[in-house]
Formats: structure tokens, sequence, C-alpha cells
């Protein structure tokens, strides 16, 4: 379907759309609809924008990104669906590997998702031939030497929380993008990104863009300055609060 400009919820209509469009050529999954639409509820209790504690762990983010030895993007159905492009955009300015890591594995889905990740010009996918395992139980702990396994800083957007525990019990430092605060993803990384994976990954290349002249103990300070938990307390009371003040308000 053609969406107007004009409408209201235009970006939010595309999003769904392209998403619909990757379960269409076997990227996504039905399930990851599902996850979508839970995702769409947080982003509309947020108001549909970056939020200033979303901006902050961008940042921090992007700070932990530049200062690693091997850092990974984790790429699933969903993100492969929504921001192919600027996720190889991404990899290329933070020197970062893209490695496959699906929750509902199957080979020919890993392949569509590196196929479609190198017609954005992504040169070297990993996941396709795993060679190492993390202990997880399913098929999500599936990794490579080269990428997942040894690396020290990983993005994992849309996550589920048993990964991302295994990650950290790894020591290595866990950045996800997840638009629910409670999840257990989010309470378990090291830094949690609440926003839509469409506006956080062009959020983070910028930050990485303007971050990469700064010197390695400015960095750090700025990582050091960094308390996770805190801000997603503070992004939960920035929702409650947006809900009291709608809830006073008359349409
Ligand atoms: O492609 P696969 O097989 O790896 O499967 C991917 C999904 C996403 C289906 C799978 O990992 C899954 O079931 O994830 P969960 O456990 O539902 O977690 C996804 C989280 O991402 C939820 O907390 C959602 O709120 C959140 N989310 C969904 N869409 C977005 C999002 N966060 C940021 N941006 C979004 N667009």
């Amino acid at each position: 379907m053609k969406i107007p400009k004009s409408h209201p919820r235009y970006v939010s209509l595309l999003t769904r759309e392209k998403l619909a469009k990757g379960v269409k050529k076997g990227l996504a999954t039905e399930i990851g609809l599902i996850a979508h639409g839970r995702g769409e509820a947080f982003d509309y209790l947020l108001g549909e924008k970056t939020t200033k504690f979303a901006r902050i762990a961008e940042k921090v983010a992007s700070s932990y990104l530049l200062l690693a030895k091997n850092p990974v993007i984790s790429v699933n159905g969903n993100v492969a669906s929504l921001c192919p492009k600027e996720i190889v955009e991404l990899a290329k300015e933070a020197k970062a590997k893209i490695e496959v890591n699906l929750f509902y594995r199957s080979e020919e889905r890993v392949k569509k998702i590196a196929d479609e990740l190198r017609k954005f010009g992504a040169e070297n996918v990993l996941g396709e031939k795993p060679d190492a395992k993390i202990n997880l139980e399913h098929k999500r702990g599936l990794s490579t030497k080269e990428g997942i396994f040894t690396s020290d800083v990983i993005l994992v957007p849309l996550e589920d929380g048993d990964r991302a525990l295994a990650l950290r019990n790894m020591n290595k430092v866990v950045i996800t993008i997840d638009l629910n605060p409670l999840s257990r993803t989010s309470q378990t990384a090291n830094v949690t990104i609440v926003d839509n994976i469409i506006r956080a990954i062009p959020n983070i290349l910028k930050y990485i863009k303007k971050l990469k002249s700064l010197k390695k103990n400015e960095l750090e300070g700025i990582i050091k300055s960094f308390d996770n938990k805190k801000n997603l307390t503070e992004t939960i009371k920035f929702i409650s609060e947006r809900l009291e003040f709608l809830s006073s308000v008359s349409y």
C-alpha cells in the first residue's frame, strides 16, 4: 500500500511495511512481527522520539565501539529488514564486524540475511559457518571464533535475555537496543539504548563520526560517567510522567 507522507503515523506505518516485506523475502519471521508490535507499543509510550536518556546511551555505546579491539554487530531478521543499509554503514565507520545470529535459526535465512547485507556493501558477513558455541542450549549459541565468540564489545539489538546474560558471563561489553526498558535484555546489558532501532542506529553512527577524533582517555571518561541502571530508571520515570501528563489533558 502507498502510504501518504501526510499521514500522522507515516514513519511507523512505513516501518511496518518494511518488516512485512522482510517476512515476505524470508529475512524475518512471522514471530518477528509480534516482537515488533511489542516494540511499537513501548515506542508509543515514549512519544516515538529519542529521549535524552537514549541519546546518552547512544553516546556511551559509540565510545565503547570506538575503544573496542574486536567490536561486533549481531544481526537478526528484524534488524536486517528494518535497517540493513544503516547497519553496514555503522559497521564500516566503527570498524566492526557483522555476524548474523538468529533465534529461530535456519541456514537458509542466515544466507538470505547475509546476502541482503552484502547488497548494501557489507564485505565480510560472519555467521554462515559457525565454528564456536557460546553457553546456550538453543541455536542462538552458534557463533564464530572470528566474530561474536572473541568479541570484546558486542551490539545486540532486539535481543533475548538469555543470550545477553551468556555474553555478559563471557565478560563482554553488551550493548543492546530495546524499546522495552523492563525486558531482561535491557536489565542485563552494560548499555541499554531504549530507542527504536530505526532511530538508534543513525544516532550511533552520528556519534561515532563525532567522537572518533577524541583521545582514549576522553572516551573512557564518557563511559565512566555512565550508570546503566540509573539511566533505565530515568527512562521508566520518563514514561510514567509522560503518561501522567497525558492522562490530565483532554484531546
Ligand atoms: O530473526 P530472529 O530469528 O533472530 O528473531 C528475532 C526476534 C526479534 C523475533 C527474536 O529475537 C525475539 O523474539 O525477540 P524478543 O524476545 O521478542 O525481544 C525483542 C525485543 O525488541 C522486545 O523487547 C521488543 O520490545 C524490542 N523491539 C521490537 N522492535 C523494536 C524493538 N526495539 C527497538 N526497535 C524496534 N524496532
